[in-house]
């Protein structure tokens, strides 16, 4: 097939989980097309089977505003007639689902077919698409999909109950390539003693450090780890409530316990080095940091919200607390670092389900049959 896909190329989940399906579908020997303002942080641009559109905004003195959504509608149709996609795949609904939508009407006025898939990855449905000024077009762009999938089953029921949408939507959850994510003992041998002695354990963090990641509660529960069990904390990402972390890291006498790394490209070599990772999030629809961690054999420490019990199962591969329970996750950081058995169960438990359940060869299949679908159906 010939696939156009659009996300926001930087950094950030959807981004990611988009970039990540292009390459598999490129190494399955679709042909396919990244059209976005820029390329995908995980693109090298030399990779077999993968080309890249960007999308050119003018802008003029009358444009306070440059119209984004508009210039990344012409780029679609035009790479969409130039290239004979079949279809193109949206991911994260504002505004890519209305571009999509308008691409697919230009193209129809010439008599050339061009569906489109809308991906629902989160915020686009749980706090973006709230705001009122968004919700109304968010549900046209949905609603007008021919084929509309969401990453975890309660992004799934959430889009239903505030969208109101009753269309069919279909559930295909995140997916992590367990050869690339993986448990490398020469990589930790190697690159661990740069960050942590051998008797001290790693925790990790990793996001965009945005609001809803409570980046505050991951030094908090770091704070109170370190003060029972040796240990260093990776903070790798970088965003808005970075400052807030080394606020906190300086008030309790931490920071430099504390690696700050900042955006990585290859968070692959950085990941197992962890013992465990930490995501407090106030709102996480699927939670693709952690299975990318446990891949790498990392248990994860994460709160009980959206799609995050359908990766965490409490007690067996991590531990789930309510929202902004330091003292309840630093305890529960504490047993699992403190008992070399239960780490060790739990690490495994992890990386067996990213294997059994969210690994490539099972998810990507999914897209594939989906994509049949949708263009069987008209
Ligand atoms: O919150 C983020 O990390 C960004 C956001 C995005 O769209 O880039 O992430 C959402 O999509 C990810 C990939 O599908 C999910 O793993 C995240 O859980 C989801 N974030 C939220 O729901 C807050």
């Amino acid at each position: 097939m010939k696939i156009g896909i659009t996300c926001y190329p930087t950094y950030g989940g959807s981004g990611v989980v988009a970039t990540e399906l292009g390459i598999e579908l490129a190494a399955r020997g679709h042909q396919v097309h990244f059209i976005t303002y820029q390329q995908p942080f995980r693109l090298t641009g030399r990779e077999e089977g993968i080309f890249f559109h960007e999308v050119a905004v003018t802008t003029y003195p009358l444009f306070q505003y440059p119209p984004y959504d508009l210039a990344l509608a012409s780029r679609m149709a035009e790479v969409a007639e130039f290239y004979g996609l079949d279809l193109l795949h949206v991911h994260y609904a504002i505004p890519h689902s209305v571009s999509a939508l308008l691409a697919r009407q230009m193209l129809e006025a010439k008599g050339i077919r061009l569906p489109f898939i809308t991906t629902l990855h989160g915020t686009d449905i749980t706090l973006v698409g709230q705001d009122p000024g968004y919700l109304p077009i968010t549900r046209f762009g949905i609603e007008q999909s021919d084929g509309v999938t969401s990453i975890s089953a309660h992004l799934k029921e959430e889009t239903e109950r505030s969208f109101g949408i009753t269309r069919e939507i279909e559930v295909i959850r995140n997916f992590v390539n367990c050869d690339v994510y993986t448990p490398d003992e020469a990589k930790r041998r190697e690159l661990r003693p740069k960050y942590a002695r051998d008797d001290e354990k790693i925790l990790i963090h990793l996001s965009n450090f945005r609001r809803v990641k409570r980046v505050g509660d991951v030094v908090e529960t770091f704070a109170r780890v370190a003060r029972a069990v040796p240990s260093r904390l990776m903070l790798i990402g970088d965003g808005p409530d970075r400052s807030i972390a080394e606020h906190l890291a300086l008030q309790y006498g931490i920071q430099d316990r504390i690696h700050f790394l900042g955006k990585q490209d290859s968070v692959q070599d950085l990941l197992p080095l962890g013992d465990l990772m930490l995501m407090p999030s106030e709102m996480e629809s699927f939670g693709l940091a952690a299975l990318e961690g446990m891949a790498c054999r990392v248990p994860c420490i994460a709160t009980r919200v959206g799609g995050v019990p359908e990766l965490v199962e409490d007690g067996v591969n991590g531990l789930l607390f309510a929202v902004g329970d330091v003292e309840a996750m630093a305890a529960g950081a504490i047993r699992i670092l403190t008992d070399d058995t239960l780490q060790r169960t739990m690490a495994e438990a992890a990386r067996k389900t990213a294997q059994d359940k969210f690994c490539t060869s099972r998810i990507i299949p999914m897209y594939e049959r989906y994509y049949e679908q949708v263009l069987a159906a008209k």
